[in-house]
């Protein structure tokens, strides 16, 4: 298993997968949503318009994880993740943060992807504190890649994002 922290735009990666933190309508956003999906073209927004709505509006529930081709983005696939928006953290946002990371992982396991970009998942518009989404998100991903060899880099947006990133890496220190 191995899991990096780097500082770049998660859109100019050249990895098998890069996810989105993504809303439940799957149609875009701002935020790392935007970008990705200026970046992928207009195809993007088709082929997740044309993924199946469980419920009017929603494509994908909070807590899941849908895939589509990157087109022009340098990845091959961009799975779609919605994390929870931060109440205060007594409404399950926890469980749904993990439940993020663990059904990203395994759409890409699924799709043979061997190399992965998250970005910091809820921790932008949805305000979920990176102090405590980095351990959560690092455990998740530890508990899956067990036996893997599928490299995955955690991809900040700023300097000090990531140094919140490398001290849960760290165990804390
Ligand atoms: N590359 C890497 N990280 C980025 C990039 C980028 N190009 N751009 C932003 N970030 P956010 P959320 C960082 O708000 O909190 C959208 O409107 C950003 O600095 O993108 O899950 C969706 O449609 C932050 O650290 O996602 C939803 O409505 C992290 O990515 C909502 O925002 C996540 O911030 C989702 O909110």
């Amino acid at each position: 298993m191995s899991i990096q922290v780097i500082t770049a735009d998660i859109t100019q990666l050249g990895v098998d997968a890069i996810v989105n933190a993504a809303n439940t309508t799957l149609l875009g956003g701002g935020g790392v949503d935007g970008a990705i999906h200026r970046t992928a073209g207009p195809e993007l927004l088709d082929a997740c318009r044309s993924l199946p709505q469980v419920e009017p509006g929603v494509r994908c529930p909070t807590g899941e994880a849908r895939i589509t081709p990157g087109f022009r983005l340098p990845a091959r696939y961009v799975i779609h993740t919605v994390g929870p928006v931060w109440r205060g953290g007594d409404r399950g946002e926890p469980a749904l943060l993990a439940s993020c990371y663990r059904q990203s992982m395994a759409l890409a396991f699924a799709h043979g992807v061997k190399s992965i970009a998250f970005p910091a998942i809820s921790c932008g518009i949805y305000g979920y504190p990176p102090e405590l989404a980095a351990p959560l998100a690092l455990q998740s991903l530890g508990e899956v890649l067990l036996d893997r060899s599928v490299q995955v880099q955690v991809c900040c947006f700023s300097d000090a994002m990531a140094e919140v990133w490398r001290t849960a890496l760290n165990g804390g220190r």
